[in-house]
């Protein structure tokens, strides 16, 4: 047997018999599974199936309608009716008038969101880095950094979006695109607040300017119901992963407001056509040919998140990590923000215990619970020895652990955070195996009874 399957049958393991803190990663079902796993695979098609009737469109005209389309390539009728359910049940669930279905991942969607809007040396603003924003949106180490201006926002002590800054920031720089998102927060953004800024900034400097939210981490909380809608709001464009909340497999999606008409006439650059202008940037502008089998497992993630289930489960992830940060704090873990608004916490270890997230990180790995160190607003730890460590419950939440297991998990890690303050760096944690090994065989005791979806 090739060794890969020896390997993936050991990642199986390791799934079953640990627990999955780290927010942004989710099981899908075996449903997914499948159809990621199919002979779409095998097929070509760069280029869109015809949006005539999309959204709203009847998947029970599948066996019959037929669909002109704009591909590359022949074959096209089974690959053009499944992407157009997945485009469908996109804009249902986000309430769009379109949806680009094809970004290989959200760094992708993001990039041909700067494509379509932007010329180079244009001014994005969006959250910095350190404060929680994502690479893509304006690290130094990227493509879009190097093509594009970015300026960076920051979170205010109570760990919310800093608005004032925010304004100020819209009405210097000139922005063309202003950009809500991030990969560590744990508010609700306000979102009419930054529409408001938004006509502030149109009407000082003149020219439209593209609302942008990148919602990669809270798209399945919009999905069910417990967290704002962007494009309720008055923002044009939202981005996101498919994998996180959504639990769907790995990939991005664009969901825009706007004109929906074929790509292949170039149209005015005007935000009313800004769903053209998008399609234009993913193909042929960013990407090459569609991961069909990605994109039917979209589909069914989509199917799925519409169902009422799907709200519960939402409504779950946050009770959740609610839970989960009130206990930590009652062990005297220090959260930024204090709490979550939503799927996601954010510990500042250093402050709370005097080591590391880096440490943390590790210990916790050797008792199977995985998360990840991450920096917090104002760390001097830089990107290798951040102070502090990020999770969240999706994960969790999908396997059916509740409140009860909630409070055994803070208990473990306070366990965890009392061998790391003996240890004091990675090297001695070591000599504290047989009191870690315990814990291990505990969490793995739990997560085996919860088990994976799909294994
Ligand atoms: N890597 C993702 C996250 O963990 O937030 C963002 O791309």
């Amino acid at each position: 047997m090739d060794p890969v399957f020896k390997l993936i049958e050991g990642e199986k393991k390791r799934q079953s018999e640990g627990l999955e803190l780290i927010p942004s990663e989710n099981y899908v079902s075996a449903a997914v599974l499948e159809a990621m796993g199919s002979v779409l695979t095998n097929k070509y098609s760069e280029g869109y199936p015809n949006f005539e009737g999309v959204p709203g469109w009847k998947e029970d005209k599948i066996a019959t309608e037929i669909l002109p389309n704009y591909r590359y390539y022949g074959g096209q009728d089974n690959i053009d009716r499944i992407e157009r359910i997945a485009i469908d049940r996109a804009c249902r669930l986000f309430h769009a008038d379109h949806a680009n279905v094809q970004p290989h991942s959200g760094a992708q969607a993001n990039n041909a969101v700067y494509f379509a809007w932007l010329e180079p040396g244009d001014t994005v603003l969006g959250m910095s880095l350190p404060a929680g924003g994502h690479l893509t949106h304006g690290a130094p180490v990227t493509l879009s950094a190097h093509i594009y201006n970015f300026v960076g926002y920051g979170v205010a002590e109570d760990g919310d979006i800093d608005y004032d800054d925010f304004e100020k920031k819209a009405l210097e720089c000139d922005p063309k695109i202003m950009l809500v998102g991030y990969s560590a927060f744990m508010k609700i953004p306000d979102f009419d607040r930054v529409a408001e800024i938004r006509k502030k900034a149109v009407e000082k400097f003149g020219h439209e300017i593209l609302l942008m939210a990148d919602m990669a981490h809270v798209a399945g909380l919009i999905a069910g119901g417990v967290h704002p809608n962007p494009l309720d709001h008055g923002f044009d464009v939202m981005t996101t992963t498919t994998h996180k909340t959504l639990r769907g497999p790995r990939g991005g999606i664009i969901l825009s407001k706007g004109n929906v008409a074929s790509p292949l006439k170039r149209p005015e650059k005007t935000l009313a056509n800004i769903p053209i202008l998008i399609d234009r940037a993913v193909f042929p502008g960013t990407q090459g040919g569609p991961l069909e089998h990605v994109i039917a497992a979209k589909a069914v993630a989509f199917g799925e998140d519409l169902k009422p289930e799907f709200k519960e489960y939402a409504a779950n992830i946050v009770k959740n990590a609610k839970t989960l940060a009130a206990e930590l704090m009652n062990y005297g873990f220090v959260l930024q923000g204090n709490g979550t608004e939503n799927h996601l916490i954010l510990a500042d270890v250093k402050k709370s215990f005097g080591f590391d997230g880096k440490v943390y990180e590790r210990a916790l790995d050797m008792v199977g619970l995985t998360l990840n160190a991450n920096a917090v607003a104002s760390d001097k730890g830089g990107a290798f020895r951040p102070s502090g460590v990020r999770l969240g419950t999706p994960a969790m939440t999908t396997r059916g652990l509740g409140v009860d297991e909630m409070k055994t998990l803070a208990g473990w890690m306070k366990k965890v955070a009392d061998i790391c303050v003996k240890a004091g760096n990675e090297d001695k944690l070591d000599d504290y195996k047989t009191e870690l090994d315990a814990i291990r065989e505990e969490v793995r005791a739990l997560a085996l009874k919860f088990p994976v979806p799909g294994i």
